[in-house]
């Protein structure tokens, strides 16, 4: 994205012929009518398990058509299929691995939001997969249960590859998740449910046109990847675990007959306790789990006008979208509803950080499109962690991704930390063979056998014959 002043950025919008405040607009599908369809459940990733425990789930980006709009196709990406991808499920301890193949026609990464991971498998900008290519992260999952997911995130790209289809969840169950008495079985009362704005053309092809630069925002409402949906709902209460996965939109999600619910969970998983509320606000990319009764008659969950204009001015809340409603999903209940569990009085005992133990104080101004003043940059590092640079008794084995190498040269150096900010290239002669899973202050990584590259961020660091000072 580009730095917009908040001027010509509102000059943008007053240019656009594109009613950006259209929530409720006429024609578009609703999840109330009798023309609504069911809500699809994304399916559950399969996998495979080797030998050693490691279970092997495979991915595939690939382009495809899918029925958004009812008896109109959409051309689509999504993962395994042709919109979104299944929903992958892992266990806290479990090690998991992946196959990642790139269908598509030009590069994608895929990101696993939320999910503590070593840096080179995180799928951000910097670890693309080519068009034909392969890419095979693997990890021991190690954090609290909770609703995560994966998307692409390539550098200029990640919004487009979202838009177009290409996002899925990713649930973290442990034994906190396990003993909790909340509605779990997936698909039946424990529903994913991921939202996302969309603009058609008149032929239902993705109007992919944003001339805003704060994220497109959609009129149409779709939800697991079709618009006017409702949910049959065969129990007393039903959780849902709610993805924002929109380009810019947030939502103040509650039902339009302001009955309660309770939020069980956010973004980090399980709340201490169940919190009653009749709103709820996701911004994209943000998750929140709740609990709801529905009995007698149907509770239609609609995203509402932010109340406080979520922190805007007037102007900057019309160009946000923020006063904008929408209908987002019918909950239609059976004659004879399933008992479900009474909710909870506690639900997970909240681990507290403790200040005092930081390594590190530092400040994060967040300003339009900066950080602390800057803009991304591919190739800037900010900040390193401060630690020992890697020392030759340290580094007699070392891993690079699934093999492991033998250092045998190494001599023992001291090192400095510097705030070099330029991209750095291999030195002619030096080859980056031997890599070690430690960050040193001042010490900049490359991919394996790429020496006309420049450095790269990761976590990863040259140790031994090939250290080089950044
Ligand atoms: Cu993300």
């Amino acid at each position: 994205m580009n730095v917009v002043s908040r001027r010509a950025f509102l000059m943008g919008l007053a240019a656009t012929p594109i009613a950006l405040s259209a929530g409720c607009a006429a024609g578009q599908p609703s999840p109330t009518g009798t023309s609504s369809r069911p809500l699809p459940i994304p399916p559950l990733a399969t996998a495979t398990t080797d030998a050693a425990g490691t279970r092997h789930f495979t991915l595939t980006a690939g382009a495809g058509s899918s029925e958004i709009l009812a008896g109109k196709s959409t051309a689509t990406w999504g993962f395994n299929g042709s919109m979104l991808g299944p929903t992958i499920r892992a266990r806290r301890g479990e090690s998991i691995a992946f196959t990642i193949d790139n269908g598509l026609p030009e590069a994608t990464t895929v990101h696993w939001h939320g999910m503590h991971v070593p840096a080179r498998f995180d799928g951000g900008p910097h670890q693309t997969i080519e068009p034909g290519a392969r890419w095979e992260p693997a990890w021991t999952v190690n954090q609290p249960g909770a609703t995560l997911w994966y998307h692409p995130h390539p550098h200029g790209s990640t919004e487009k590859h979202v838009y177009r289809g290409l996002a899925g969840l990713f649930l973290v169950d442990d034994e906190v998740t396990d003993a909790v008495d909340l509605p779990k079985t997936y698909g039946v009362d424990d529903i994913p449910l991921i939202i996302q704005d969309k603009r058609f053309t008149a032929d239902g092809t993705l109007d992919e046109s944003d001339p805003t630069d704060i994220g497109l925002l959609g009129d149409t409402i779709v939800t697991n990847g079709i618009a006017g949906a409702h949910l049959p709902v065969s129990t007393e209460r039903v959780r849902l675990r709610i993805l924002n996965g929109s380009s810019g939109r947030m939502y103040n999600l509650g039902f339009a007959d302001d009955r309660e619910f309770h939020l069980v969970a956010s973004d980090g998983g399980l709340l201490a306790a169940p919190v009653p509320l009749t709103r709820v606000r996701l911004s994209p990319g943000e998750r929140a789990e709740i609990v709801v009764a529905v009995s007698g008659s149907n509770a239609l969950l609609r995203a509402l006008p932010h109340e406080d204009h979520a922190g805007l001015d007037r102007g900057d809340a019309a160009a946000f979208g923020v006063q904008d409603s929408f209908d987002i999903l019918e909950l239609r209940p059976s004659e004879n509803p399933t008992a479900s569990p009474a909710l909870p009085a506690t639900l997970a005992t909240i681990a507290r950080l403790d200040p005092t133990g930081a390594a590190a104080e530092r400040s994060f101004e967040l300003q339009w499109f900066m950080i602390n003043g800057a803009q991304m940059d591919m190739n800037r590092i900010d900040f390193s962690p401060p630690s020992t640079p890697p020392r030759c008794g340290r580094c007699a084995t070392s891993t690079t991704g699934r093999t492991t190498s033998t250092c045998t040269t190494c001599s023992s150096r001291s090192s400095t930390s510097t705030a070099a900010h330029r991209p750095r290239r291999w030195p002619a002669g030096r080859t980056p063979s031997i890599r070690r899973r430690v960050f040193g202050s001042g010490w900049r990584c490359a991919s394996p056998n790429t020496p006309t590259r420049p450095f790269r961020t990761c976590t990863t660091a040259i140790c031994c014959s090939t250290r080089i000072r950044a």
